[in-house]
Order: structure tokens, then C-alpha cells, then sequence
């Protein structure tokens, strides 16, 4: 874990309250799924939870953040109130989306978060139109995109580059390759090899690969790549490692892993890491860091409490927000 720039202790223990409060947050959604109060599909985020907040700490609040289903972590490391977030999975007005998302459509545009997409690459397009709109419009803003490895076999993740490199399109394509798409691990997928990065060199598309089990390593990665892009160099393609620690979703009993591989990426876990790191070097102590996980458990019970007992949308709502 590397420090090459200053931050002050209150930034640095935020890091770390963030990633724990996306934690909780996820644990308590697995235990409300099999209650019954949310529904549909979840797909957590546990364990690529230092990509979320090391990103987003580097960037502005009028740059766009687009990204895909597995969503929440996003969503709360760019700001959104965990009451809101877990109304919206519980299908209740006061969530983000009034209820009509749940887990895959989080959006939230008074924080420029421009949502969660269900299928898979969807959200690379839309990101191409955010940052052409910027750049047309003369706006100093970058858009970060999130997808997946899946995303790579996708039609719309070589349209994407193409088109965000011959406009110089102020947008950084962030993959967070956890390895998976669903069941397939990413050898029996995708052709190019492990250095995927380097697929954006095709398209002129400058790259590189960074730890996503080290929040100070995405910070530092994202705050080139975001610089980069703000400059008016044009797009950056951003590659992070990283695991999924639990199934693709709430349904997957992960029959199709190894279990020493899992081990072994649990022990890169970004939570105890970084815990371990402000430790040693005396930046918070354990009391500070205990109390900091009591107040996150008390926000999520906070949240659930807020959920269930937020009103159901009123059925008239069926016939709202709809484009024909
Ligand atoms: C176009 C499309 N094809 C298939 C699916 C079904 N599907 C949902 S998630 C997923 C795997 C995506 O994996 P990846 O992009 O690596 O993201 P991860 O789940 O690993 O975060 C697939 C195939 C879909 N949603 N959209």
C-alpha cells in the first residue's frame, strides 16, 4: 500500500468507514433477501468494496458516475443516504428510483450518479453520450464508467472505445475484473489473455491495471486516469483486480470455484488490510476503529428501520414515469 500523496487522517479513516459501511450494509441485504423484504434479483459487491471508495474519493461532484447492476457499493460510496438505498431495495417509494428499481437500477442524479444498468455492457454507451454532452457543452466534467469482464464480449464495449477515442471523449472505462461473469471463469471467456488493459490499445486508448483490494491504490490510479481525461487527452481505460467474495447473486451456491482460490483472495481482503494499515502506522487506534464500525451498524439498522416502515408505492404509480 503506497502513499504518495498526503492525506489527512480524517480522509483516511473515511476510507475506511465507507468500505465498512458498504460491507454491513451488503450483509444485512443478504439476511433481508432471504426474509423476504427485498425481492427480485441481489447481486452484492463484498470484497470489491476498495474500488468504490478509493474511486470516488478522487472524484468531483459534477463528474458523472455510470456503472452496472451490482450497484449499491457505487451508490454509497458516491453519497447515497443508506436509508434511500435500502428503501429502494425494499420496493418503497422513498427509495432512490421510488421503489421501481431495486438492487440493479440505483440512480441518484442530484449526485450526478446516472445509475445502475441490468444488462450487461448497456452502460458503456450511455457513458460515450454523458461525455460527449459534456464535451459538447463545454463542461469541465469527466464520466467514470464501471463494468465488468463480461462486458468485454459485448458489441458495445468495442463501439464504446471506438467512438470515446476518435472524439477524445473525457471518460475513464473502469473494469473491475473479478474474474467471473456469472458461472465462467474470464480464461473460458474472453480471448485476449489476463493483461486486459491492453485491449484498449487497439483503439489508442492509454491503460493500466491496478490493485482493487487497495483503496489507496484505486485512489492514486483513479485520480491519473480522472486527470487525464479532464485534461482533454481523451478516454482512459482503467483495470482493477479484484474478487467477488460471495455468489454472482443471492441464487449462485458457487459450485463452479475453487476453494483455495477463494481463500487465497480472502486474505487480501480490503477491509482487515486496510484496517491493519491504519493501525501500523498509527494513524487511527483499535477504540477509534470499534467505534467507527458501532456507528456503521447503527446507520444500517437505521436504514432497515426507515425501509420498513417507508409506504409501498400507490398502484396509480404503474402508470408514472412512463416514455412511449
Ligand atoms: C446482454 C446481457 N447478456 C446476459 C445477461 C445475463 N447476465 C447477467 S450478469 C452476467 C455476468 C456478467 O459478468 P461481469 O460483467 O463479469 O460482472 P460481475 O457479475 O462479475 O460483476 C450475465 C451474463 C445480461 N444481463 N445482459
Amino acid at each position: 500500500m503506497q502513499l504518495q500523496e498526503r492525506l489527512t487522517k480524517t480522509e483516511l479513516v473515511s476510507f475506511y468507514r465507507q468500505m465498512l459501511l458498504i460491507r454491513r450494509f451488503e450483509e444485512r441485504c443478504a439476511e433481508m433477501y432471504m426474509l423476504g423484504k427485498i425481492r427480485g434479483f441481489l447481486h452484492l459487491y463484498i470484497g470489491e468494496e476498495a474500488i468504490a471508495v478509493g474511486c470516488m474519493s478522487a472524484l468531483r461532484p459534477e463528474d458523472y458516475v455510470v456503472t452496472h447492476y451490482r450497484d449499491h457499493g457505487h451508490a454509497l460510496a458516491r453519497g447515497m443516504d443508506p436509508k434511500v438505498a435500502m428503501a429502494e431495495l425494499f420496493g418503497k417509494v422513498t427509495g432512490c428510483s421510488r421503489g421501481k428499481g431495486g438492487s440493479m437500477h440505483f440512480f441518484d442524479a442530484s449526485r450526478n450518479f446516472m445509475g445502475g444498468y441490468a444488462i450487461v455492457g448497456g452502460q458503456l454507451p450511455v457513458a460515450v453520450g454523458l461525455a460527449l454532452a459534456s464535451k459538447m457543452k463545454g463542461e469541465p466534467r469527466v464520466t467514470v464508467c464501471f463494468f465488468g469482464d463480461g462486458a468485454l464480449n459485448q458489441g458495445e464495449f468495442h463501439e464504446a472505445f471506438n467512438l470515446a477515442s476518435l472524439w477524445k471523449l473525457p471518460v475513464v472505462f473502469f473494469l473491475e475484473n473479478n474474474l467471473y461473469g456469472m458461472g465462467s471463469h474470464i480464461d473460458r471467456t474472453y480471448a485476449g489473455g489476463r493483461d486486459v488493459f491492453k485491449a484498449g490499445e487497439h483503439y489508442r486508448i492509454p491503460a493500466a491495471q491496478t490493485d482493487g483490494m487497495d483503496v489507496l491504490a484505486v485512489r492514486e490510479a483513479t485520480l491519473r486516469a480522472v486527470e487525464h481525461a479532464r485534461q482533454g487527452n481523451g478516454p482512459f481505460f482503467l483495470e482493477a483486480l479484484t474478487y467477488r467474495f460471495r455468489g454472482h447473486s443471492m441464487a449462485d451456491p458457487v459450485e463452479y470455484r475453487d476453494r483455495a482460490e477463494e481463500e487465497a483472495w480472502k486474505v487480501r481482503d480490503p477491509i482487515p488490510t486496510f484496517q491493519r494499515y491504519l493501525l501500523e502506522n498509527a494513524i487511527a487506534t483499535l477504540t477509534e476503529l470499534s467505534e467507527i464500525a458501532r456507528q456503521v451498524n447503527d446507520e444500517v439498522e437505521e436504514a432497515i428501520r426507515f425501509a420498513d416502515a417507508s409506504p409501498e408505492p400507490p398502484p396509480e404509480a404503474l402508470y408514472e414515469d412512463i416514455y412511449a
